[in-house]
Formats: C-alpha cells, sequence, structure tokens
C-alpha cells in the first residue's frame, strides 16, 4: 500500500528552514498551527532518541508560532486567559501557563514570554489562539494590539547543546537559567534566545526574526556541531513521553480541565486574577476532579496509534489511551491516558484490545504517576 504524502500549499505553511531539512533526509512531516512540523529523519526512532539523549540536535520548531500581545491592556488580556498567577511575573522569563474559557476547558498550553507588562508572547501550542485573544479584546474593548510575528525558532536540544551554543554565542549563554531569555549576537544579528525546549535532555530554543540571518545560523550550528555529533531531529515521541511533556490536542483538549492534566503548579486559584473561567475551577476543585491524566505501562512491544483507544478493567472502559510508544528503557509500550475515577490510582490493572497482525488480542497494562523519568 503506498504511504500517502501530505500536499503543501499556501494555506498548510512551509518554514523559512523546510528546504533545508528536506536536504537533511526528512521523511515525514506533521501539520501545527496550520504550518509543517517534521516529524521524522532517516534515522529510526530508537537511534534518534539514543542520539537525542547523548549528543545534540537541532529541530525546526518554527511551528511553534509567536502570538504577540501588546499595548495598554496586554497584561489584563494576558491575565484574562490563565489561570496562573501573572502579576508577580518578571520581565525576561518564560511562563508555561495553561490558556482556558469559561468552563475552564484548555484551548492551549503554550510558554508565555514576558518582554515587559506592554509587551508578551504567547508561543502557542496548536490551536488558533489569536482568533480567541481578538474575540477576547473585541468584548472587553481592551486597548491591545495582537497579531503573529514572522519568528521562526531552532531548537537545539541534548546534553552537548551547551558546548555547542557556547561556540556559536560565547560563555555567556551558559548564565542564561532555566525558563529565561535573552539577547544574544552572532554575526552582528542579535538572537532572542531561551534556555528551554520540548525536551528533558537540556537546550535552548532560537527565536529567529531575520530569515536571511536565521538561516545562517541554521548552517552554522551544523558546521559547527560535527564535533558533537550535531543531527537534525524533532520534538520526540519517546522522550517527550518518558519525559511527561504534553501534547496538546493529543494528550489534553478543549474537553480537559487544568486540574485533570496535572496543571496544579502552573494554577492559582487563591490569587486575586481576573481570568476566565476562574468560578468553574474553583468549583471543580472543591467537587474534585471526575478523570485525570496518567502514565500508562502495557505488556507488549510495539504500537501505533492514530486515535484514541479504550482502556478496560472487569467489562468497564476505564479511560482512554491518547498516546503510546515503545519505550527501549522500560522495554514496554509506555503512553498517556485520560482515566476516570475511581480508577485514576497508580498500579491500577487494566486490558486493552489491540489487532496485532489482523488478530484481536487483549494485553495487560497498569496505570502510573507522569512522568515516567
Ligand atoms: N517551546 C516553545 N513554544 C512551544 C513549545 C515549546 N509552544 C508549543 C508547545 N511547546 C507548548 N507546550 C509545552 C509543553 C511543555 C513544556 C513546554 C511547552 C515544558 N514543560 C516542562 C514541564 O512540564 O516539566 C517545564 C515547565 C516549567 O517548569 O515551567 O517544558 O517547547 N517556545
Amino acid at each position: 500500500m503506498a504511504i500517502p504524502t501530505v500536499a503543501k500549499s499556501r494555506r498548510l505553511r512551509s518554514t523559512i528552514y523546510s528546504s533545508r531539512i528536506e536536504k537533511q533526509g526528512l521523511k515525514s512531516y506533521t501539520v501545527y498551527n496550520h504550518m509543517l512540523l517534521p516529524a521524522s529523519f532517516s534515522d529510526t526512532l530508537e537511534d534518534s532518541y539514543f542520539h537525542l539523549k547523548e549528543h545534540v540536535q537541532i529541530w525546526d520548531v518554527a511551528a511553534e508560532r509567536q502570538i504577540q500581545i501588546s499595548g495598554k491592556d496586554s497584561s489584563k488580556l494576558v491575565q484574562l486567559m490563565t489561570p496562573r498567577d501573572m502579576s508577580k511575573t518578571l520581565n525576561g522569563k518564560c511562563y508555561y501557563s495553561p490558556i482556558i474559557d469559561s468552563d475552564a476547558g484548555i484551548i492551549n498550553d503554550p510558554i508565555i514570554l514576558k518582554f515587559n507588562d506592554d509587551k508578551w508572547w504567547v508561543s502557542i501550542a496548536d490551536s488558533d489562539l489569536s482568533l480567541f485573544a481578538k474575540g477576547l479584546a473585541i468584548g472587553k474593548d481592551y486597548e491591545v494590539d495582537i497579531f503573529e510575528p514572522n519568528v521562526n525558532i531552532i531548537a537545539v536540544q541534548g546534553p552537548k547543546s551547551f558546548k555547542l551554543m557556547e561556540k556559536i554565542f560565547g560563555s555567556k549563554i551558559l548564565d542564561l537559567k532555566f525558563y529565561n531569555f535573552d539577547y544574544f549576537e552572532f554575526n552582528d544579528n542579535n538572537y532572542l534566545i531561551a534556555r528551554s525546549g520540548w525536551s528533558k535532555q537540556g537546550g535552548f530554543e532560537i527565536y529567529v526574526e531575520n530569515d536571511e540571518a536565521g538561516l545562517k545560523l541554521y548552517d552554522e550550528l551544523f558546521e559547527q556541531g560535527t564535533q558533537f555529533n550535531v543531527k537534525p531531529g524533532c520534538p520526540h515521541l519517546i522522550e517527550r513521553i518518558e519525559s511527561g511533556l504534553l501534547s496538546y490536542g493529543n494528550d489534553i483538549d478543549i474537553n480537559d480541565n487544568p486540574l485533570e492534566c496535572g496543571f496544579e503548579r502552573f494554577i492559582n486559584l487563591e490569587s486575586s486574577a481576573t481570568f476566565l473561567g476562574k468560578d468553574k475551577l474553583i468549583k471543580i476543585k472543591k467537587d474534585g476532579i471526575s478523570k485525570k491524566l496518567m502514565g500508562v505501562i502495557i505488556d507488549i512491544n510495539e504500537i501505533e496509534m492514530t486515535g484514541s483507544l479504550n482502556l478496560f478493567f472487569e467489562n468497564n472502559i476505564i479511560g482512554e489511551l491518547r498516546s503510546a510508544v515503545y519505550s527501549p528503557t522500560f522495554k514496554k509500550v509506555i503512553g498517556m491516558a485520560m482515566i476516570k475515577k475511581p480508577y485514576f490510582n497508580k498500579d491500577q490493572k487494566f486490558e486493552i484490545n489491540l489487532i496485532d497482525k489482523s488478530n484481536q488480542n487483549i494485553h495487560t497494562g497498569k496505570v502510573c504517576e507522569l512522568p515516567f523519568v
């Protein structure tokens, strides 16, 4: 059977790096914020997993789009969208913040960058946050400017990212603390760089604002990186599941609230902040949640997921598997599942029905806490 390909168009935006990565062995794309996001290269999933944990990778994550919110009411608008208390946030820092609607459903889980009280970037996951933000601003008659600037992130991830970035930007880059950002110079260009990234292997994200300079920097990272065994890569399914990094649209969506998704440390219900869904969230907290995102370990060594799969216990559906992959570290399939009350406990056993090589087969697994590592 021929593998279908995704047809490119203006609507399905390419990134400024697309032509580069396609020459570097890109094998598949996914779509994120109406843009191409690399999903695999010629290395196997396991080879790239071990490589990411040992060396350094360069990722085209331009699909992590920025929504700039500026103007005199911008702090109010940012706060209105998130249950995280933004009142004590500092300039030059990044804040992982769930965005919720008036029913406390999660709309997005971006990293919010604060430049100052009147300028923010919301580095969005896969949903149209700018439309939501614009609607709120119109309804509230806020004085704000909301648009998507031409920013194309390069992520430099892996333990050797520090050496590589030092070589290009100088030792000052090593002083940058986790989730802080600052400007660093290379070749007469200033780059906004944050100590962040969608892996737990250490690294940076370079917010490229000038296409031409950014492409030169992209090439430089590969040239200077040969001694560190640099390779092109992309957000990694195995690594991110082990690390418990959530993927909006896969693990969580608008039908889930932040208390169900382990976001307690990113929300403040006691603050005086005004945000959408606050009453709802306080009520959910008081009544208790009815489902919870948990880890699962399944006694099989391969799985391919294209949708969610039900999990059973004594013939009851107890939850829904949302992402899963074989982990070379756990030597089993691991995943993330939304588990119903009263089953969302560590060590809860379940069964899953999979079609393996055209046979229906029932396999067993158990629930665990997130993250796996
Ligand atoms: N980088 C940038 N923008 C992004 C992502 C990114 N936008 C889309 C998407 N990724 C947003 N989702 C996440 C999910 C998890 C994390 C970051 C972005 C993350 N979480 C850590 C955790 O949960 O342990 C750390 C959070 C913290 O301690 O504050 O890193 O990757 N620019």
